[in-house]
């Protein structure tokens, strides 16, 4: 994630020095998100951060999650969470890569943990989720659960509990430990177990959304209906590249 958003920013820089001269914009246009290209100019800037693209469309994970629910969560949540992160960085005269912030959070101002934290916790959702994903995992990482949890339904069991328990918005988690093992876990607002502050740590293997944002337009109040279903699109291939 890192090394993408340094060479982007050193792309950008370069293609702002060099101006439009020689540039071929039809080349220069894939390199930016779709919502970018319908700004082309807003992408001459020297931001960190920008809005990932999603592997998807907006539309690809009905019935499970709705496209209104995607496009409002990705187009508006997501990118106010880069907005205010890049914001944050230039009135705070900060330069470093978001997994830097996110290691170091405690150093750094409260926007920068909620921004940076939903930054870095929603680019890694979107890649969780695909069309026609869920079922049961195998290879290694149903060995990986089986060993922790005795069983991938035990599994899933504690992971709704630790999403359910969650009070108010935040996320639960797979995580793999410091020592190698799983472990589930639950984080408040956009904190996670990469951060210095987080009281579980860990690298996150798999994490759900529990913000009312992520669900509220189809399920309303009930959490319990919308972690029943997005089970429906979990990206198992995903998962297991990060074990
Ligand atoms: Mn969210």
């Amino acid at each position: 994630m890192e090394n993408t958003e340094n060479n982007r920013r050193q792309f950008i820089k370069k293609i702002t020095l060099a101006g439009l001269a020689g540039m071929a914009l039809p080349t220069l246009s894939r390199a930016f998100s779709a919502n970018e290209t319908d700004n082309l100019s807003e992408s001459f800037t020297d931001d960190f951060f920008s809005l990932p693209m999603l592997g998807y469309g907006y539309e690809a994970l009905e019935p499970h999650i709705d496209t209104l629910t995607m496009q409002i969560h990705h187009s508006r949540h997501h990118q106010a969470y880069v907005t205010n992160l890049n914001k944050a960085m230039k009135e705070n005269n900060i330069d470093a890569d978001l997994d830097q912030l996110i290691k170091n959070v405690s150093k750094y101002p409260i926007v920068v943990r909620n921004n940076g934290g939903g930054h870095w916790n929603h680019t890694f959702f979107w890649k969780l989720m695909k069309p026609n994903g869920g079922g049961v995992p195998t290879g290694k990482i149903a060995e990986a659960i089986n060993n922790s949890f005795e069983s991938f339904q035990k599994f899933q069991a504690l992971l709704n509990e630790a999403a359910l328990k969650r009070f108010g918005s935040g996320w639960a988690w797979l995580i793999k430990t410091p020592e190698g093992k799983l472990a589930i876990c639950s984080t408040p607002n956009q904190d996670n177990p990469l951060m210095d502050i987080a009281e579980v740590k860990g690298t996150p293997l798999l994490g759900i959304d529990v913000w009312e944002h992520a669900y509220y337009l189809h399920y309303q109040n009930k959490r319990a209906d919308y972690l029943n279903a997005w089970w429906n699109v979990v990206n198992w291939d995903d998962v297991a590249s990060r074990l």
